[in-house]
């Protein structure tokens, strides 16, 4: 591991949101942590945190000279037990924007410096509290948008992704130390069965990796979410869908065709899997420049979608402008939502099945929230099924995670093939060393100091 000199310093910073709240906090790590805490604090009894026992909380007041700054209660963790593996001192002031900053201004004064984003997560990698991938999983769990992503990201910020990487490395060297043996003592006879046997257990390998990178697809879905998008012809209801998806009146509604003008983008979750609902203007035939915008938005928007919500009206029957939108979408993934079932029905449900299919399409109303709640289940149903989404075991959803298990896949198949073949044992050496150092970039036991900053940049000060 590298020595990165930061370490030194003793950093600071506020690691409660911006805002106002009951309490907000100034976190402090590094060796002088308990020095610059009781250099601002007055404790009752006078007492002084250098002489109390590690994990304990005091009652106190921060002072600027002979002027008390705030009144708080204040948290001594000593090294190693600690999120930094250093000695952390928290400081609970009142939760306003004034009284944190002139405490966290009072202790920058006594020997501090400001932390940067992510570095006290930084430095709980580099003390070895946490590896790369559970240290990027603090930014996940704080990010999370629904409880199925977060308890993914707590399976990766407790270790099981790690766990399952070291297992693939464990094996990688160990077949690693076999060919370097079948090169340094070549023996007739032994190699071939040595060959043989390392080519299996290197497809193992490769199957595990496998495995990993389909699970991603899951991953990058509960954590970036599904772009669901609404389209249909003016007045079949697709605001009214989107209000009763959203469970909030958020689109306007009326009984005037051509009322949403512009596409409107909302999140929200559905059976915990983040969405994003997009309501698009239902003109088809543009009658001036405003709407001509909105035919061309809604369709930049029909083409992003994961899943196209085309609604009809089952009150009436099928129309031109339904079919011309059916055409449209013809290369898309999409569910047709027969809408208004509470009137009298009217549409061909033999022509639309079809066309769509009986898996693809169902009947609701907007207004009757329990088949609002059939089309949530038919959707993730969908979702599940057109995208093989899984919600259980290790799924990978960092971009940088995902990049460098398809490179050590692409080194574990060429190992592969190379071992098969008759080419030189040296190039299968190779290619397992490439493939341990793309699992070792994933875990941080190999990484430069410009993508450690680059990854920690991305979190948020105080973490
Ligand atoms: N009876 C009945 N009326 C509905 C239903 N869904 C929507 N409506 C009504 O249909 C009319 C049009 O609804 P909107 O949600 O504005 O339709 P839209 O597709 O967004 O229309 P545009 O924005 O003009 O393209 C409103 O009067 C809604 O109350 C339904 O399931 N049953
Ligand atoms: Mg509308």
């Amino acid at each position: 591991m590298y020595q990165y000199k930061g370490l030194e310093d003793t950093i600071a910073a506020i690691a409660t949101p911006a805002g106002q709240g009951g309490i907000g906090i100034i976190r402090i790590s590094g060796k002088e942590a308990v020095a610059v805490a009781d250099a601002v604090l007055r404790l009752d009894g006078k007492k002084k945190l250098a002489d109390a026992p590690s994990h304990t909380l005091h009652h106190g007041w921060v002072m600027q000279g002979k002027d008390m700054v705030d009144e708080v209660l204040v948290a001594v963790m000593l090294a190693p037990r600690t999120y930094t593996a250093e000695d952390v001192v928290e400081i609970n002031g009142h939760g306003g924007q004034t009284p944190l900053r002139s405490i966290l201004q009072a202790v920058l004064n006594a020997g501090a410096r400001l932390a940067l984003p992510g570095e006290f997560t930084k430095r709980a990698f580099l003390n070895g509290r946490m590896d790369l991938a559970q240290a990027e999983a603090v930014a996940d769990v704080i990010n999370a948008k629904t409880e199925t992503f977060l308890r993914q990201s707590h399976y990766q910020l407790k270790g099981e992704l790690s766990t399952r990487l070291e297992g693939i490395r464990e094996e990688l060297m160990k077949l690693y130390t076999m060919v370097e043996a079948l090169i340094n003592f070549p023996e007739d006879g032994i190699e071939i069965e040595s060959r043989k046997q390392i080519l299996d257990r290197l497809g193992g390998q490769e199957r595990v990796v496998a495995k990993l990178l389909q699970g991603s697809h899951s991953g990058r879905i509960l954590k970036e979410g599904m772009r669901l998008v609404l389209c249909g012809k003016p007045n079949v209801g697709k605001s009214s869908l989107l209000n009763a998806l959203l469970k909030e009146q958020r689109a306007i509604v009326t009984d005037i065709a051509g009322t949403t003008r512009d596409v409107l983008e909302e999140s929200a979750q559905l059976k915990g899997i983040p969405v994003t609902l997009v309501d698009t203007a239902g003109i088809l035939e543009p009658g001036n420049l405003i709407e001509e915008e909105a035919i061309r938005r809604s369709h930049l928007y029909m083409k992003s979608a994961d899943l196209v919500l085309l609604v009809l009206d089952g009150s009436r029957p099928l129309e031109d402008q339904d079919r011309a939108l059916t055409e449209q979408l013809k290369k898309s993934p999409v569910l047709a939502v027969v809408n208004k079932k509470d009137l009298p029905q009217q549409i061909d449900l033999v022509r639309l099945g079809q066309i769509f299919g009986e898996a693809n399409m169902i009947g609701i109303s907007a207004l009757d929230p329990e088949s609002v709640h059939e089309l949530e289940a038919r959707i993730i149903n969908m979702i599940r099924r057109d995208k093989n989404l899984d919600t259980h075991g290790i799924l990978i959803s960092n971009i940088r995670h995902i990049k460098a298990l398809e490179e050590a896949q692409k080194n574990l198949q060429g190992a592969c093939r190379l071992m098969a073949g008759e080419t030189s044992l040296e190039f299968v050496s190779e290619e397992i060393k490439t493939a341990v150092n793309q699992l070792d970039a994933i875990t941080g036991r190999n990484i430069n100091e410009d993508l450690l900053d680059r990854i920690f940049a991305e979190f948020c000060i105080g973490k």
